[in-house]
């Protein structure tokens, strides 16, 4: 069992239980490495002006994490640089950098951040099997079903029509089918008020950037999801990331 010590600055001290000690349970060099790298590293947070890119700065101030900000855009080149692809050959936003770690995928960067720095707010994602397929549960859902299936569907085939094309039918499926799935997600939501019970988690992050997105396209929201939104969206490191994800102001 791994516990975190936050030192404060950011800092937090890593150290293993004793019991794992005591059982001499072999500490591979990827465990050893986790130990003794610290929230100190270096961050840095690629891209800005999307929802996606909005998960990665959302979870950095969620937990108080300083970091570097490389505004690229996903239409402005920086996308497509020697130096962004050697970091993440998709050439898609975001992509975070901790130390000598890359991370591309948006979900995966919330559930990184969250697991190896959420301890002390308490944002981890669950320990528990049974908790955390709940968890994944909502992190894929909100991946496959609010997002790539759904929004993304409508981001290329309506606002990228004049690149990817025009497909009125497939948008105007992907707006239904985003209704379905809002409808399935308030089931699921129940009395909340956050996805996983009493406790903010990477899950709300991913859901509540669906559902802004849903929202900016004028897709009918259940009125449990419009309040969920009123919840997360008012948290302040939401705004600090609403401003932190700004694109610069070309001169
Ligand atoms: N599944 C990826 C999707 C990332 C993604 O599609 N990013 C868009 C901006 S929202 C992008 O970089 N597009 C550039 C392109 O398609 O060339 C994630 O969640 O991080």
């Amino acid at each position: 069992m791994l516990y975190q010590l936050p030192l404060g600055l950011g800092a937090t001290l890593t150290f293993i239980s004793v019991p794992a000690l005591v059982r001499g349970a072999p500490i591979g060099a990827r465990q050893r490495e986790w130990c003794m790298t610290s929230a100190m590293e270096k961050k840095t947070v690629w891209g800005v002006g999307t929802p996606r890119t909005l998960r990665a700065h959302w979870c950095m101030h969620e937990l108080d994490l300083g970091y570097e900000r490389r505004p690229i855009g996903s239409r402005d080149g920086g996308n497509l640089t020697p130096e962004y692809t050697r970091l993440n050959p998709s050439q898609k936003i975001p992509t975070l950098q901790d130390g000598g770690l890359v991370v591309s995928e948006s979900a995966a960067i919330v559930n990184y951040v969250t697991t190896r720095y959420g301890a002390g707010k308490d944002m981890q994602p669950p320990a528990d099997p049974a908790e955390r397929a709940r968890y994944d549960m909502w992190c894929f859902f909100c991946m496959m079903e609010l997002d790539a299936d759904t929004l993304y569907v409508i981001r290329r085939h309506a606002d990228l029509h004049s690149i990817y094309g025009d497909a009125p039918n497939a948008v105007e499926a992907a707006k239904e089918c985003f209704v379905h799935q809002a409808a399935a997600a308030t089931v699921r939501l129940g009395s909340g008020p956050y996805v996983m019970g009493t406790r903010f988690t990477g899950a709300d992050i991913l859901l509540t950037t669906c559902l802004t997105g849903a929202k900016r396209r004028e897709i009918p929201l259940p009125e449990p999801l419009n309040r969920y939104l009123e919840l997360t969206t008012s948290r302040e490191p939401y705004r600090q990331a609403l401003q932190a994800n700004q694109p610069p102001v070309s001169p």
